[in-house]
This record gives structure tokens, sequence and C-alpha cells, in this order.
């Protein structure tokens, strides 16, 4: 067991029933030109984080741990995206429709995949999701059963829309959850702040939180 200085108080972490989760790391989150942007949001925020989450996912592939990454995608014909995810905000581009980087938000377009320098390397588990949350309609539970993960690492964006909400499904799970700070982004910094609060407040009611450097010091 090694121990991960974070808030509110040290992490136990046993790096082989840890996974580390990568969430929705897609050019339609990160690039211009995809949902992030037809939602109205500047974009380049959440490309600061890109280095610190290369660093960790090499972390995490050099130990051979578990690797998940996530995306946030709909079939085609989008029946598995419900028809008010579909109308919400009224926007000029939605979900399905044509964007610069294909279709918004829908499996093999060319802005739903990872990014380039993310890209999950051949074996690692791919999660397409068609909800926030990375539990919801997926397989994601099963598989970190059968594997005997009790602990993620989560990353990505956004903090306080796809990772918080996968982090509270994973907590109502039984999983301890540890957010890397420097790893996740959101297009309101306030927001990403507020979310690291409520994550660690009452005792870490949802989980744990730490910037990479501490997990790096912990896990040496
Ligand atoms: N992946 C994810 O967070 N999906 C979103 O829609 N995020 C927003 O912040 N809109």
């Amino acid at each position: 067991m090694k121990t991960i200085l974070a808030k509110p108080y040290d992490f136990p972490l046993d790096p082989k029933s840890c996974a580390l989760v990568v969430i929705d790391m897609q050019r339609d989150f990160v690039e211009s030109g995809g949902f992030g942007e037809a939602l109205g949001n500047d974009v380049s925020i959440l490309q600061e984080i890109v280095p610190t989450v290369e660093q960790l996912l090499a972390l995490w592939r050099e130990g051979s741990g578990l690797v998940i990454h996530t995306r946030e995608v709909h079939l085609p014909d989008l029946s598995n995206c419900p028809p008010a995810k579909i109308r919400r905000g009224n926007l000029k581009t939605k979900i399905g429709d044509q964007g610069p980087m294909g279709r918004l938000l829908v499996a093999g377009e060319y802005g739903s995949e990872i990014i380039e320098s993310l890209m999950p390397l051949e074996g690692e588990i791919v999660i397409d999701k068609p909800g926030k949350g990375a539990f919801y309609n997926t397989d994601l539970g099963k598989i970190l059963l059968e594997k005997g993960i009790t602990q993620l690492i989560i990353v990505g964006v956004t903090t306080e829309v796809c990772v918080q909400t996968t982090m509270r499904e994973a907590n109502d799970r039984g999983f301890d959850c540890l957010l890397i700070e420097d790893a996740t982004a959101s297009y309101f910094p306030d927001f990403k702040q507020s979310t690291i609060d409520m994550i660690v407040a009452q005792g870490g009611i949802v989980g744990w939180s730490t910037p990479f450097a501490n997990l790096l010091q912990g896990i040496k």
C-alpha cells in the first residue's frame, strides 16, 4: 500500500487494485469545431491538462496498471441518445449534426475520437457512454468488478460534468476515487474548484483530490 498526500486526508493507494480512468479526452471537447465549442465554450483551457494526462498515462502504463478510456458518443442512428439530450440548449449545431470534424458526438466520426497524444493503446479498454457518467448504460461496473478493481484515479474533462458525474456514480458503487487536480479541466475554472471543494468536503463524501506531483511522490 502506498500513501498519497491528498485532501481531505491521505489516500491509501493499492496500485494493483486501482484503475486509471481517462474521461472524454476527445476532439469534440478539446479541439475547436466540436461539441464543446458548439455549446459556446472556449476549448483552449482544456488543452492545458494534456501534458499532465500524458505523464500520468505513461506512469500507469509503465506499472502495468489498468487503463480505461471513456468517450461520450452515441450510435449513428442516435437510438441511445435521449431526445431531451439532443434538444438541450437549442443549439445551432446539435448532437448528431454535421460539424467541421464530422457529426457531433457520434461514434466513428473524427471529432468523437480521443486526441492523438492520448490515443488508447491496443488492448486498453475504451468505454463508449451515452451519458455524462461512465457507468450509466455501459459495462464499466462489470469490467471493474471482474478485474478486482476497488480504487479509481480519475482524470479528464470536464470536471463538473462527466468527471464529477462518473466519480459520484463510482462512489455510490463502493469505489474509492482520487481526482488528479491538474489532470482535469472545466470550461469554467470556478466550477472546477467548486467541484474539488464539493468532492472533499464532509470527510471526502465523494472521494479524494490531489495534484499529480503528490501522486508521483507517493507512488515511488
Ligand atoms: N465530457 C463532458 O464533460 N461532457 C460535457 O458535455 N461537458 C461539458 O462541460 N459540457
